[in-house]
């Protein structure tokens, strides 16, 4: 064909094209009844709440895919620097409103089903959450995909497609149960499959050294190969063209043929046996923060690594002959450790195969990475056996000793012979287990180390990273953590959208988030207030209603909710939250019939998941639940206290009860919480923050003022000095609910005592005792300012319109400039 000939043909197709997607009402219902009778294949004439969800999902996806193309064609039009982010979890939730909200076409969607007779809302609800993640850590990974694709930036996510998301949390009998998550049993119309586009991984075997023209080079024999196949995941822009990638990849056993065991006529134990490769991608480890040492996690790591940065050399070559602008168009973002040996990979690929020199290749990967650390805790820290390793990935076992040895020999020059700093800074960690450690590899072959907010930031400097902050403090920074007002607002508080648009006069804030401080100057506004807490009010309605169905608890709308939500863990200190309402229940149960008419009522909301193998986390899940039932069925008590424990917590249950939440906890003790992202959530929606300076409070603070929180508690500096003494002043109030519960007074005596035990004087790490006073004081505080129902709604509002520097918009610009380099590359519409 002629050149133009083909342009003709394009040109065809595009107004083809240009026909198929049309949005207004009458074209999206035929769309979607198209999709009803072809893909989903049920008739037009009866189909019901789900295959109308699938449907619509459809018909969404479709339009998703057309932005995803035009924005591709455009990045390889500009060829601009591009971010890869890497990371080993994503909590990307439902994506049916978010795609549509951020396409621009949800109303015109909502009267296309009213008109087919389905509600939009009622469709939504169908969707199961996508939950390739545990907590924070991976919830901030989706947040940051959909800014970067809001702010048009060129960038990319990897990771991994497990084939089983996050356990899903029962409760029996107040005990926790996991259960699998078949999220992928009924089909997923948000990802592409693109068998097309796979790779071949190697794992095992050995390392032959070879020669040619009296060059040494390395060749790897492997042992086993397993194909990695790309699922592709558009991530739509708001108020743009602009809709990102977010490759995942699936494990699939390799087209090679292992000739010779069909051969010796073993048919079916040779396909069954290849069959095997899938496991890789099967199942997300449910333990965030603590490294095991498994084989399979590692090949997990490696699996991904490798696929994604074969993608992304493979991109890079289509349009460049030589590596020298591999670091101009390219950038690695580092999420955590869990993707670092992508730096031992891509030095394995620039020698091994495009056989360059150590010395070229070294100086391209040292300008390619730039690494989060969202770590507080040096113990907790990825160490990965030399063993494991060794046999797995034996010649990147080999690239981590030579670049561990250029390391010492360089630092040897600067420090001398100090041994034990020698000792601290060193990849190879010595010892009964020999151990590579991760961090060390990716800060010394990284630009650029983040932390996640201020605070933690200062710890990296002096306490989990000082060696190396000593030696290149240049390297370290922090951009503090945001989320996306598009999910956590817009989204998920539609009426509080609207109210904010109302009184800004503007949408705008969805895309620029620091208009919000707008509404500070109506936060006296009666009007407003007034407003404010009706969209406050139908939000709790929602919430009461589901806390009524799952639980069989009616809770008064009139009550503060005041919720704890965010994985369980020791120094979230869950337990604080719950021996705080014993306290409340004893004073109830102790006062007469006028004092406990002042009594100002909650509803106390806790929700989260434990690690499987995590017994104290699972002993503070039982806890809540006995309390629960004791409490709830008290006469005395009434409305005036109820505990509610949320099961199965997760994006889209986090969706509901943010907005209707009136007070939410952030408790971990001083210097434990690297940030914390769902206090920003919060934060947004209007929610009170009772909370510890710790991570990202502090600069909330800062913001909002620290009248308008309620702020408690031991303060970073002191928690050494704190552990220190042998008894702390522990009050009275606290021994005593600690009685209770050791006596048995809400059951489950002997099971409880380990729980107990962690908070025993001299032995509590965590510091409940001694912060137990003000916390108390912070509660009775929030109590006394919620009954001023002027004063509150003013806090309220002032904590929305302060929560602008909490937007994810700002740290991926800010790590754009400062980290990555990258500029937007806008696709024209
Ligand atoms: C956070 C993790 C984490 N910090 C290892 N560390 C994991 C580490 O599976 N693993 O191996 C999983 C998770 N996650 C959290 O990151 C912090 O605790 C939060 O404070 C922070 O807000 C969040 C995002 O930066």
């Amino acid at each position: 064909e002629s050149s133009g000939q083909s342009r003709g043909k394009a040109e065809r197709m595009f107004r083809l094209m240009d026909e198929f997607l049309k949005n207004d009402p009458m074209s999206l219902q035929k769309d979607i009844i198209h999709h009803v009778e072809f893909t989903v294949a049920r008739s037009r004439f009866s189909f019901d709440d789900f295959e109308a969800y699938q449907a619509l999902s459809h018909s969404v996806r479709d339009r998703l895919i057309e932005r995803w193309h035009d924005t591709h064609q455009h990045f390889k039009k500009k060829d601009p620097k591009r971010l890869y982010f890497l990371s080993l979890e994503f909590l990307m939730g439902r994506s049916l409103s978010n795609s549509v909200i951020n396409l621009g076409i949800r109303d015109e969607y909502a009267d296309a089903l009213a008109q087919l007779g389905f509600e939009f809302e009622v469709l939504a609800e169908q969707e199961g959450d996508a939950a390739l993640g545990n907590g924070g850590l991976a919830r901030l990974s989706a947040c940051q995909m959909d800014s970067l694709a809001t702010l048009d930036y060129p960038a990319m996510g990897y990771g991994l497609r497990y084939q089983y998301g996050l356990f899903r949390q029962i409760i029996v009998d107040g005990y926790q149960h996991e259960q699998p998550d078949f999220w992928l049993n009924f089909g997923n119309p948000w990802e592409i499959e693109r068998v097309q586009v796979s790779y071949s991984v190697k794992f095992y075997g050995t390392v032959e050294e070879k020669a040619s023209n009296g060059v040494k080079y390395h060749v790897w024999v492997p042992g086993e190969t397993v194909e990695a196949v790309a699922y592709d995941n558009p991530i739509p822009g708001y108020g743009t063209r602009n809709a990102i990638n977010l490759r995942l990849w699936a494990a699939k056993p390799s087209g090679q043929y292992d000739l010779e065991s069909y051969n010796t006529g073993d048919y079916i134990n040779a396909v069954v046996n290849r069959q095997k490769a899938e496991i890789i991608s099967n199942v997300l480890y449910p333990d965030d923060r603590s490294y095991q040492g498994k084989e399979l996690r590692l090949k997990q790591q490696y699996f991904f690594v490798s696929a994604s940065t074969q993608d992304i050399i493979r991109r890079f070559k289509d349009d460049h002959d030589n590596f020298d602008e591999f670091p101009d168009k390219v950038a690695f973002q580092i999420n955590e450790t869990q993707p670092s040996l992508a730096i031992v990979e891509v030095m394995r690929v620039l020698i091994d195969e495009e056989r360059l020199a150590w010395k070229r290749a070294w100086e391209i990967v040292c300008k390619l990475f730039s690494f989060t650390s969202h770590s507080v805790n040096p113990e907790g820290l990825e160490k990965i056996p030399v063993d494991l390793l060794g046999s797995l990935l034996p010649r990147h076992l080999q690239i981590i000793y030579d670049i561990n040895h250029n390391f010492m020999e360089e630092l040897k020059k600067k420090i001398g012979q100090d041994y034990r700093r020698l000792d601290q800074m060193s990849i190879v960690a010595e010892g009964t287990v020999k151990t590579i450690r991760m961090a060390n590899l990716s800060i010394i072959c990284s630009h650029t180390v983040n932390g996640v907010s201020r605070l933690h930031y200062e710890l990296l400097k002096t306490r989990v990273f000082k060696e190396f902050y000593d030696l290149w403090p240049q390297k370290f920074q922090y951009k503090t953590n945001g989320v996306t007002q598009r999910r956590w607002i817009v989204v998920s508080n539609p009426s509080l959208c609207s109210l904010i648009s109302k009184w800004l006069g503007t949408e705008e804030w969805i895309r620029n988030v620091d208009l919000l401080v707008g509404l500070r100057e109506h936060a006296s506004n009666p009007v407003l207030q007034q407003e404010w807490r009706m969209v406050k009010k139908i939000n709790k309605i929602r919430l009461a209603e589901y806390i009524e169905t799952l639980t069989g608890v009616e809770v008064s709308l009139d009550a503060m909710f005041d919720v704890q939500v965010k994985r369980i863990h020791e120094y979230k200190r869950q337990l604080l939250n719950i021996l705080g309402i014993i306290h409340r229940y004893y004073c109830i149960k102790n006062m007469n019939e006028s004092d406990r008419k002042k009594v100002v009522p909650r509803v106390c909301i806790i929700g989260g998941k434990a690690a499987p193998g995590y017994e104290i986390a699972k002993k503070i899940i039982k806890l809540c639940h006995a309390v629960a039932e004791k409490v709830n069925n008290d006469a005395d008590v009434g409305d005036l206290l109820k505990l509610i424990f949320i099961p199965d917590y997760n994006v889209s249950v986090a969706e509901m009860v943010i907005p209707g939440s009136d007070l939410s906890q952030h408790i971990s003790t001083a210097g434990h919480e690297a940030s914390g992202t769902s206090s920003m959530k919060f934060l947004m929606n209007g929610c009170l923050l009772l909370a510890t300076a710790d991570g990202s409070t502090v600069e909330i603070a800062e913001e909002v003022g620290s009248e308008n929180m309620f702020l408690f508690g031991a303060k970073v500096h002191e928690v050494p000095q704190l552990r220190e003494k042998a008894t702390s002043e522990v009050p009275i109030q606290f021994v005593r609910v600690v009685r209770m519960v050791r006596d048995g007074y809400f059951g489950f005596k002997d099971y409880f005592k380990s729980l107990c035990d962690t908070v025993e004087d001299g032995k509590d790490f965590y510091l409940l005792g001694s912060d137990f006073s003000s916390y108390l004081e912070a509660q009775a505080m929030a109590d006394r300012e919620f009954v001023n129902e002027e004063k509150w709604t003013r806090m309220s509002i002032l904590s929305t319109a302060g929560s602008g520097r909490f937007s994810s918009d700002r740290t991926m610009d800010e790590y754009s400039k400062l980290s990555w380099g990258i500029q937007p590359c806008k696709c024209p519409f």
